[in-house]
């Protein structure tokens, strides 16, 4: 199946709508209500669109979110079966707190082609398209890891980057890279973007690593496999209750380490729309009664851009 540049342009619309709707919360200190209206614009716009959606990735169970939970089916069923993972607002904290980084993220694929996981946390890395697959790998040593990327680079390790969540769970992982001299870039939030640091050179991050969300690692494979980058992802389950809801999602193996074209297969598109601005787009801007919104758009074989949109505020 091709997915359609028609329904591309719809989904561009979703989360520029979804950004735009979560804008006017930026800076007001209240992340549930930024997430909220974000949520409710993504399931009202998706359900418009000519398709059989399923979300594989959204905001928890049923139990927990009563919308854009995993496993509604949304559209109105006249088009494509399609997989639909989202992130209606990526940093709820950015855009509470008026800072940068704050997406409104998507990504759809054909059905079956996305992971659909639980919301648990994932041991995550990700390198850029100059490293060639397969040569590094999440279960080698972190030293492991960074001398094959000087080798393959020719970079001395005081000359590579390293993108982590700022947690105290990664202290022992950022002790390794400080003997080694690496520079580290840490981020409070927003794994996706962090992990999508590595796809260009003019970001100057080599590797992303470290633990975070689970949805997170499924969004970021998607854009990173468009983007010709390395991913490997395993996810971790803490309680009975999360090893319940991964083995009805169809999770065998809990300890399974999964390659990227395990994550997400075929073609997949994803859409991430800047709320406030950030180092991948800028944010949402409010100019002569128009919102300006900019989305990266990821397409496997076919072409990665920012997409300018305007909405009239009035
Ligand atoms: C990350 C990050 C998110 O959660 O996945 C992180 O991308 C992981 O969870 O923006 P902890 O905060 O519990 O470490 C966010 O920071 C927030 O959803």
């Amino acid at each position: 199946m091709k997915i359609d540049t028609n329904l591309i342009q719809k989904f561009l619309n979703v989360t520029s709508l979804a950004a735009i709707s979560s804008y006017k919360h930026i800076g007001k200190k209240d992340k549930i209500a930024a997430d909220k209206s974000a949520v409710d614009v993504m399931r009202d716009e998706i359900n418009k669109l000519p398709i059989d959606g399923e979300i594989v990735i959204g905001e928890g169970e049923l139990d927990k979110a009563p919308m854009l939970y995993i496993g509604e089916r949304l559209g109105n069923r006249n088009g494509p079966r399609l997989d639909i993972a989202v992130d209606p607002v990526e940093g709820t904290n950015f855009v509470a707190n008026n800072m940068p980084g704050g997406l409104s993220v998507l990504a759809i694929a054909e059905s079956k082609n996305l992971f659909k996981a639980p919301e648990t946390y994932m041991d995550k890395i990700a390198t850029g398209p100059d490293i060639p697959k397969g040569a590094i790998d999440l279960d080698y040593p972190v030293e492991k890891n960074i001398k094959i990327i000087s080798e393959i680079t020719g970079k001395q390790t005081s000359d590579i980057t390293a993108c982590i969540l700022d947690r105290p769970r990664h202290q022992r992982i950022i002790n390794e890279l400080n003997k080694l001299k690496v520079n580290i870039k840490l981020i409070s939030d927003g794994d996706v973007s962090g992990a999508l640091l590595v796809s260009d050179k003019k970001y100057n991050v080599d590797i992303f690593l470290g633990i975070g969300g689970g949805p997170e690692g499924v969004l970021a494979a998607s854009a990173l496999d468009s983007l010709s980058c390395n991913f490997q992802g395993r996810f971790l389950f803490h309680s009975k209750n999360e090893i319940n809801r991964a083995r009805k999602m169809g999770i065998k193996d809990l300890s399974k380490k999964y390659d990227l074209n395990e994550i997400v297969k075929g073609e997949s598109v994803f859409f991430a729309t800047g709320i406030t601005d950030g180092d991948l787009v800028n944010g949402v801007k409010n100019k002569n009664n128009m919102y300006i919104t900019e989305t990266l758009v990821t397409h496997k074989n076919n072409s990665n851009k920012i997409v300018k949109n305007q909405t009239p505020s009035t």
